[in-house]
């Protein structure tokens, strides 16, 4: 299902991770979220990633037969919510049966730099979401450190450009993400949302910012679900800002605001 490009787009997030409140049985991941897709996909979602590896600072790497089992069921099933769906994974074997499976974007939070990644999205049409990352998840938020982060991410974002299009995959599948929160200090964030219209030069960009902790540290709301209005606020200044999919977790809210927020700068 290919990914509509002219309006701004809402990616509602579906984690396929075991919940802790559930006794870890996998039919009750899965139903789970399942029934969230749905629920976003019915607030307005105009494309959902599923992802089955948390990244979140701190977090460890989860074996790749666990996180195909914890995804491609729910791939299969989100389809027939009839919105294209991506694919949020560093894996290549994860990537390659997601694309078999159907997925609309392979979605990976490490640039496609693990060995084999390019080769297992090559011979398909989905679309590819590169994104910049300082360091690994397990420690990336201890010291991030740039001479100008925003030149960084460019060039690193430019580099993974021309290393597809070296490894045969058109641009024009291409998506980029400066990674808020991977590696960046709330000032390196913050330029980084600024400077997103010279990023929109390089290619279409996807921006999450939704319930990070920078939302956090400039609301003062320490826990995830009430930066909900923050998380909003920050979604319109990327769209203001040329990003053309935003990642957010609350999809009614930010779909509401969006709309208002567009009609009102004549965009609807
Ligand atoms: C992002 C992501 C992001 C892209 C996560 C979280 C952490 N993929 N996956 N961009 N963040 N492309 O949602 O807080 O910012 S997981």
């Amino acid at each position: 299902m290919p990914i509509p490009a002219d309006r701004p787009l809402v990616m509602g997030i579906v984690n396929v991770t075991p919940d802790s409140f559930s006794d870890g049985g996998r039919y009750l991941d899965h139903a789970a979220a399942l029934d969230h897709a749905g629920a976003l996909v019915a607030a307005g979602a105009a494309i959902l990633d599923l992802g089955g590896e948390s990244t979140r600072p701190g977090s460890l790497p989860v074996p790749v037969e666990a996180e195909l089992a914890r995804v491609l069921p729910v791939l299969q099933a989100v389809h027939d919510l009839g919105v294209p769906v991506s694919v949020d994974t560093m894996k290549p074997a994860v990537m390659r049966a997601a694309v078999a499976a159907g997925a609309a974007m392979i979605n990976d939070v490490y640039g496609f730099r693990a060995e084999g990644a390019w080769e297992a999205v090559r011979d398909s049409d989905c679309a590819l979401c590169i994104m910049h990352m300082q360091g690994e998840p397990r420690s990336m938020q201890v010291a991030p450190r740039y001479d100008d982060v925003v030149a960084e991410v460019e060039a690193f974002l430019a580099d993974r450009i021309a290393a597809a299009e070296a490894a045969g995959i058109a641009r024009a599948r291409l998506w980029i993400d400066p990674g808020f929160g991977f590696g960046k200090s709330l000032e390196h964030n913050l330029a980084l949302l600024r400077a997103l219209p010279r990023l929109a030069r390089l290619a279409p960009v996807l921006a999450g910012l939704s319930r990070k902790r920078m939302i956090g540290a400039l609301t003062g709301r320490e826990v995830p679900a009430d930066r909900v209005a923050g998380s909003v606020a920050a979604a319109l200044r990327a769209v203001e800002n040329g990003a053309g999919i935003v990642r957010v977790h609350d999809v009614a809210e930010t779909v509401d605001a969006l709309k208002v927020w567009l009609a009102s700068a004549g965009r609807a």
